[in-house]
């Protein structure tokens, strides 16, 4: 005998499982489904990521790198980029949601013709000489460790004048927004009519219209809400961090870590990326953090490991110079360096901040 009690008025008889499943068949092909199955799913009680902690040995991409150059010509590829893809985020071009990152290599006598698209990039430069990247007329070396930026919808094309025989090739991280920009539907795209841009700058006067700690009088913004400093030299970023752990307190969780800015705003130098550069001493053994922007690492000098861990699971990365690695949103994660290592990283915070949901949690 059912012992369960009628419904009472207004409510309804609770249906089996067959009459659900026949039910969520039958709006199914309306195209609708019913929020009650996936509500626990769609509002986690903290962020559920799909990405993964991951790490890039540079001792074992650079091999892959040099592959790629005998294999296709930076022209014809017009980007030759090994994307690094999120083991879990396969097949969607991304290393972590919303960010993707890539490093891209260019062979001495090579061109990468010039394009320009929505999508913001960062570059940050891996290794080598003798390259450089132009954006808007003028040109930049890159040497490693710089930080260089190409706005959104500026053309850009990179080049190494290099001696094919003598000189190597260069390779950088390449950052982009690429996810973001697919997530809400406004990529554009175009390709430039002469393969290179014309020079019509003198290299380096970005840095001193801008980078001097002044700004032109009657400032316009030359690049929207992107910084107007084409390139970050890491020679200045490599002081200023060399004389601040020496002579300034360092932080218990991240060293010494400064921003990069647009010196314009003080906000980050792109409206999707944030860049930041930190030194941790020698003997470090960091406090653990979280932070709802998942962050890219690329190692500049040193080595040192980071500890990452979410839901009882745990990763320990050892990484050395050129390796990178990934921060997913949410994941506890500690730094340590027995004998001290210069790391660059860009995440989508400025996002984060500007919608009002940025969280981090400094743990003890
Ligand atoms: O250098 O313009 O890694 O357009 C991906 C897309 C680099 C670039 C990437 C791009 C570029």
């Amino acid at each position: 005998m059912d012992m369960t009690p009628p419904p009472k008025p207004g409510q309804p008889a609770r249906a089996d499982n067959a009459a659900r499943k026949a039910f969520y068949d039958a709006i199914s092909s309306h195209s609708m489904t019913p929020l009650w199955e996936v509500l626990h799913a769609l509002v986690p009680p903290s962020p559920t990521t799909p990405c993964q902690p991951a790490l890039w040995k540079y001792a074992e991409v650079h091999p892959f790198l040099m592959q790629a150059g005998q294999l296709i010509t930076a022209e014809e590829a017009v980007r030759r980029v090994l994307i690094l893809e999120n083991p879990g985020l396969r097949g969607q071009s991304c290393v972590t949601q919303s960010l993707y990152a890539g490093l891209q290599v260019i062979m001495p006598g090579e061109v990468a013709p010039s394009h320009r698209h929505t999508q913001s990039a960062l570059r940050f430069v891996v290794e080598g000489q003798g390259a450089y990247t132009a954006v808007d007329g003028e040109r930049t070396q890159m040497k490693p460790g710089d930080f260089i930026i190409t706005p959104s919808w500026t053309w850009h094309d990179h080049g190494h004048p290099g001696h094919v025989e003598s000189d190597a090739p260069v390779v950088w991280l390449d950052g982009l927004d690429i996810p973001m920009l697919r997530f809400f539907d406004a990529g554009f795209a175009e390709n430039g009519s002469a393969k290179q841009q014309a020079v019509t700058k003198a290299e380096g006067i970005s840095y001193q219209r801008y980078g001097a700690n002044m700004l032109p009088v009657r400032y316009d913004a030359p690049f929207g809400q992107t910084s107007p400093i084409f390139s970050y030299p890491y020679e200045r970023t490599r002081e200023a961090l060399h004389q601040l752990e020496a002579h300034a307190e360092i932080d218990a969780w991240d060293g010494t870590k400064l921003r990069y800015v647009n010196p314009a705003t003080g906000g980050s130098p792109m409206p999707t990326m944030a860049t930041f550069m930190q030194r941790l001493p020698a003997g470090f053994e960091g406090k653990p953090w979280r932070q709802t922007d998942g962050a890219v690492f690329s190692v500049v000098e040193g080595h040192g490991s980071v500890t990452i861990e979410r839901n009882g699971q745990s990763w320990t990365f050892d990484f050395g110079p050129r390796d990178h690695f990934v921060i997913p949103s949410w994941h506890t994660a500690q730094l340590h360096s027995q004998q001290g290592c210069v790391l660059f990283s860009f995440s989508d915070r400025p996002v984060h901040q500007a919608l009002g949901i940025h969280k981090e949690e400094r743990l003890s």
